[in-house]
């Protein structure tokens, strides 16, 4: 008996003596570990306040000194057998891009002797045309109170296709579309606009319709990138502007709303009417006054890239439809093969005519996507050099034919006929295109971030 209670004390006493062992051991380890923790906490609050610093200081750096724009290259280059000088300017101040292998993005616009400029991330500054004679010059910053006007704050913060959209001058003003969250979770493109000043723009929102489709709807796909946002004077009283279909397809076919639709505002009520429907995405877009047309183009999804006509007596939507999504010359991310695409092709068949089910032709199409984005009509100097009235830009990526770089085209009015005329690859993708003087070309070229000119 005394035996057996001496074996049993002995066992008590040894895993009494374990579990205290083992409570010392991870007491140790525990209070090891919270020093860890306490340490690691240290290092990520100094790391945050120098991040918040580091931020701190480039905005400042941007606010005081502006931008600098150096010259990195100058070469002859042939455009449709002529010869010009082409000169990139580069940053690297300037980030968010819209895309997220780029560097930055940022739209020109010309005035006077100045040249406005706005990147997707709000930041707006100008330069002097003369400036792009220099080996390099600064970019001045105008301070404005974007930030307050604007709700979506990812606007400001990130480089995944959410951003600026547009810039436009008109009538001394200024004009930026931009995807706006309208309400909780759910958003279209709109405007803000502000008088023209050089010191600081007071910007109120100018257009921002109540419709807006959700970036949490298990019924439809939602893409950000396919917002539209493109704006051009149309008159005196109204300005013309592309919304996109946010990949909210069936949209672009309902006259109850402005996705996938090119309208026109009137600048004073900001009242609008639907001028042509059945887009997927424009970003370029020009009226010519002479002709009574707009031309649009199209992105299109995997295919189909557009450039559109569009009549504006007709005025009548049942004669302005563009087919998307039931005609496109694309096909759904994937094609027919991918299963995930099934349901896809059911309710949006991508048919391969326009015309034979009811829809207008596109002038020109492209196969594979070029990455079709600005379009400029061409000043009669550049028309007569280049023996094109319309050159267009295209982003897309490297190594595929037609992307990155820009295509000269000639359409004539009298004859109704196309024709392609050349491409020219920069090896990057071209943001924004601009007219400069009647005879030159200015470009934002956003894989490197660079300001380029073609003189
Ligand atoms: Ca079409």
């Amino acid at each position: 008996m005394a035996n057996k209670n001496k074996i049993l004390f002995l066992i008590l006493f040894f895993i009494t003596s374990l579990a205290l062992i083992s409570f010392i051991f991870n007491n140790k380890k525990i209070s090891m570990l919270k020093k860890d923790i306490n340490i690691l906490e240290n290092n990520f609050n100094e790391l945050s306040e120098n991040y918040d610093g580091l931020l701190k200081k480039h905005n400042n750096l941007i606010n005081n000194v502006g931008i600098p724009f150096v010259k990195t290259s100058k070469e002859e280059i042939i455009l449709n057998n002529q010869k010009f000088i082409f000169k990139k300017f580069y940053q690297e101040l300037l980030g968010n891009p819209k895309y997220p292998n780029s560097a930055s993005s940022v739209y020109l616009e010309p005035i006077g002797d100045k040249i406005l400029a706005a990147s997707a991330d709000g930041i707006i500054f100008y330069f002097n045309k003369f400036d792009l004679n220099q080996e390099n010059f600064q970019g001045k910053i105008i301070q404005s109170n974007i930030q307050n006007i604007i709700k979506n704050k990812k606007i400001f913060e990130t480089n995944d296709g959410w951003g600026i959209k547009g810039l436009m001058i008109f009538q001394n003003k200024m004009y930026l579309s931009f995807q706006e969250q309208v309400k909780n979770n759910c958003y279209n493109t709109s405007i803000i606009r502000s008088d023209l000043n050089f010191n600081f723009l007071r910007f109120q929102i100018f257009f921002s319709n109540e419709f807006c489709v959700s970036n949490n709807d298990e019924n439809e796909d939602f893409e950000k990138l396919q917002s539209g946002g493109k704006m051009f004077p149309l008159d005196n009283e109204n300005i013309i502007f592309t919304h996109g279909e946010y990949r909210n397809r069936y949209l672009a076919q309902k006259d109850d709303n402005i996705f996938g639709k090119i309208i026109k505002i009137n600048i004073h009520t900001q009242k609008y009417e639907i001028l042509s429907k059945g887009h997927r995405n424009s970003h370029g877009l020009v009226y010519l006054n002479s002709q009574n047309v707009i031309l649009a183009t199209e992105h299109g999804p995997q295919g189909g890239d557009e450039l559109n006509l569009i009549k504006i007596s007709n005025n009548n939507l049942n004669n302005s439809n563009y087919g998307w999504p039931q005609a496109s010359y694309g096909e759904h991310y994937g094609g027919k093969n991918d299963k995930s695409n099934l349901k896809r092709y059911e309710r949006y068949p991508l048919l391969k005519s326009h015309e034979k089910n009811g829809f207008i032709e596109p002038l020109i199409y492209f196969v594979p996507s070029i990455g079709i984005n600005e379009l400029v009509f061409l000043s009669n100097d550049l028309q007569k050099k280049l023996n094109s009235n319309i050159l267009i830009s295209a982003l897309g990526k490297t190594g595929r034919k037609g992307n990155m770089g820009l295509h000269l085209i000639e359409y004539s009015f009298n004859k109704k006929n196309i024709s392609y005329k050349s491409f020219l690859p920069l090896k990057e993708r071209v943001r924004d295109i601009a007219i400069l003087d009647n005879n030159k070309i200015i470009m934002y070229l956003e894989t490197t971030g660079s300001i380029a000119i073609l003189e």
